[in-house]
């Protein structure tokens, strides 16, 4: 068979899911379409923004009769309120994330349960602030590099640290603009003060403060995530894995880790590998243990471990409805609550790890860094024992599955794109092969497709066709969280995906020996893209708003996409979207955020339902973008 027609088509993704349905609805198990379909038509005040709750006067909504709150809060207030609070929560989620594995490496230890994997990118780190290094412990280093990061998130003083790490250009925009974000706890409260009853009620001034939140988090929050965890789980290296679920096995102990933080899925993975499990496992009749990943924890895993991924968010429900999951291990964020009913439905332990996420039904074993062994190998030998309870009637596991290769962050970009020209680098690597490649336009540009799913539209199908368009025109993608998992269900995160690139991109792939598609792992990993733009720029010498690269959002849903796409239009880099976000009812904010934010940081808002016209626009931006730079 030739590999073009081995691509995993939307429509088999769908018979699979179907199937899944069906055993759903045989057995009165509700899923999420079921929930969708009683949620339709959704409230209209809700979807435009235009609902407010802010205080006990309320809730009051904007209707033709009514064009103000009871305080006179109008359409824009009220809209940009409810905008600035979905940032403030979003840098907020992936913020504590980031705070929890600062927690986690303030107690490593040599011979601890969180050893130091990456000293070099420690003692990186620990250099970029001034850490003393020279004659000192790696673990003396560690817990100050943790008592410093863990500084930035109430620090009385000062700017986040990492924001030196952005071009001179862009660090100007954000002073000159005053949106250059002070302690990440600050900006999050600042955000809920503003918006709380009697406070502002100016549209521009609630964005603003949306660029500056959710700047605390992509050059704050989330680049302090993507950074410790490295330290501690080792910087991804280029592996070969596989997605979908598929997965699943018959034969063994089906593990699922699912969720956002790795440190609850890095021992649980690590349990799983300990001999006497794996003996007592075989003792119950079964070949092995699985650990497969779930959303970003997928993400995290595989890039780390190979460990394969079952799928992304929409996926959820169908893992528990194969029968074949012996446990679902959960950390935080982006875990339905209806995974602990759907569980009772059949065998399957439903586990919650963290306060963070505490789910009724579930059953809850608090995880702490310094039991965090011994705990994964009890839910390891929790699972063993629940294998035999498998209702075999139940089981279906869909064949589906594809190869992927996972692994890209900067380190790995600049290693591979040496290969493409005879370019000169320096030792801390360069960009310059892939802008010569820019340039010569063998490449057009690149696109940072991200997010989740969402039953708002035809799930995973606009990330499937814009993936694929974009290959063809020759644009390279770089991929992350729930998107990057689509690629991989369908067989695009392959080096034999360059089959379906354009002749330009094709040489590129082929010369570094890449995917067309690059992994760049999970959704606090969007910041590895913000170093990746703010390299090229560097190394073009231009401010990142004048680089053709932009970000995509075809399918998102959560709070944190939200705060993702303001810093990276803060960041300077347009960011298209397939999901209105919930402002509509403001025709200025609706300017604001299409128009407004590219007075101040140059790069603003693209919405299209339509993939297709999404991409046509994707297209004709980074081709302005080109032209502007004379190329
Ligand atoms: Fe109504 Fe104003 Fe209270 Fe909001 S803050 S609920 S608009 S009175
Ligand atoms: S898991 S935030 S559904 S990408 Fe990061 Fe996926 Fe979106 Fe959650």
């Amino acid at each position: 068979m030739n590999w073009l027609e081995s691509v995993t088509t939307i429509e088999q993704m769908e018979a699979d899911t179907a199937k899944l349905k069906a055993i759903a609805g045989a057995i009165r198990a509700e899923t999420w379409e079921d929930r969708n379909r009683n949620q339709t038509p959704h409230c209209k005040f809700g979807e435009e923004g235009l609902c407010c709750k802010n205080c006990s006067m309320g809730p009051c909504r904007i209707t033709p009769k009514a064009s103000r709150g009871i305080c006179g809060a109008d359409a824009h207030a009220i809209a940009g309120r409810n905008y600035l609070r979905t940032v403030a929560a979003g840098t907020a989620a992936h913020s504590d994330h980031a705070r929890e594995i600062l927690h986690v490496l303030l107690q490593s230890s040599r011979e601890g349960n969180y050893p130091v994997r990456d000293e070099q990118k420690l003692i990186n780190l620990a250099r970029e602030w001034e850490i003393e290094t020279e004659g000192r412990d790696i673990y003396d280093i560690a817990h100050e590099v943790a008592e410093t990061g863990l500084a930035e998130f109430g620090k009385t003083h000062g700017t986040q640290r990492f924001l030196k790490r952005a071009n001179p250009e862009r660090q100007r925009v954000w002073h000159d603009q005053g949106i250059e974000p002070r302690a990440i706890d600050r900006e999050i409260a600042a955000s809920m003060h503003m918006t709380n009853m009697g406070n502002t009620a100016d549209a521009e001034a609630l964005l603003r403060q949306g660029l500056r939140t959710s700047l605390s988090n992509g050059w704050g929050g989330s680049m302090l995530g993507t950074e410790i965890t490295d330290i501690l789980f080792g910087t991804p290296m280029v592996r070969t894995t596989e997605g979908n679920l598929g997965v699943l096995e018959h034969d063994m102990v089906n593990i699922v880790v699912h969720g956002h933080d790795p440190a609850f899925s890095e021992m649980v993975v690590t349990a799983a590998e300990v001999t006497e499990l794996v003996d007592y496992a075989k003792t119950k009749g079964a070949k092995g243990i699985n650990i497969v990943g779930l959303c970003c924890t997928a993400n995290e895993v595989a890039m780390r471990h190979g460990v394969r991924m079952a799928g992304n968010f929409l996926q959820q429900e169908n893992a528990v409805l194969t029968g074949a999951v012996e446990m679902m291990c959960v950390d935080v964020q982006c875990i339905f609550p209806a995974l602990a009913p759907l569980s009772e439905c059949f065998h399957t332990k439903f586990v919650t790890s963290s306060p963070i996420a505490r789910i009724p039904g579930s059953i809850y074993v608090e995880f702490k860094p310094k039991t965090a062994f011994e705990q994964a190998k009890d839910l390891v030998r929790m699972a063993i024992d629940n294998y035999e309870n498998r209702d075999r009637a139940k089981i279906f596991i869909p064949a589906t599955k594809q190869s992927a290769v996972v692994g890209y962050p900067c380190e790995q970009i600049i290693k591979h794109l040496d290969n493409i020209t005879n370019s000169q680098v320096d030792e801390t690597g360069s960009y310059r092969p892939v802008i010569d490649a820019i340039k010569a336009g063998v490449l057009r540009g690149a696109v940072a497709i991200v997010g989740c799913n969402n039953p708002r539209v035809r799930p995973d199908y606009s990330h499937f066709e814009i993936m694929k368009e974009l290959l063809q025109n020759d644009i390279l993608i770089v991929a992350t969280g729930c998107a990057a998992q689509v690629a991989t269900k369908a067989g695009l995160l392959t080096k034999e995906a360059k089959l379906l690139c354009g002749a330009g991109l094709r040489r590129v792939c082929q010369l570094a020996d890449i995917p067309p598609i690059l992994h760049m792992g999970a959704c606090v990993d969007i910041s590895r893209m913000m170093l990746l733009a703010t390299g090229i720029a560097r190394d073009w010498g231009v401010d990142t708003t004048q680089i053709p690269v932009v970000g995509c959002a075809p399918e998102w849903m959560s709070e944190k996409a939200v705060s993702i796409a303001n810093y990276v239009i803060s960041t300077g880099i347009d960011v298209y979207l397939g999901i209105e976000p919930q402002v509509k009812g403001s025709s200025q904010m609706m300017e604001l955020i299409t128009q407004g934010t590219r007075k101040i940081t140059g790069a603003g808002y693209v919405i299209n339902k339509d993939p297709h016209q999404l991409v046509e626009a994707i297209r004709e931006g980074i081709e302005a973008k080109r032209a502007a730079l004379g190329i």
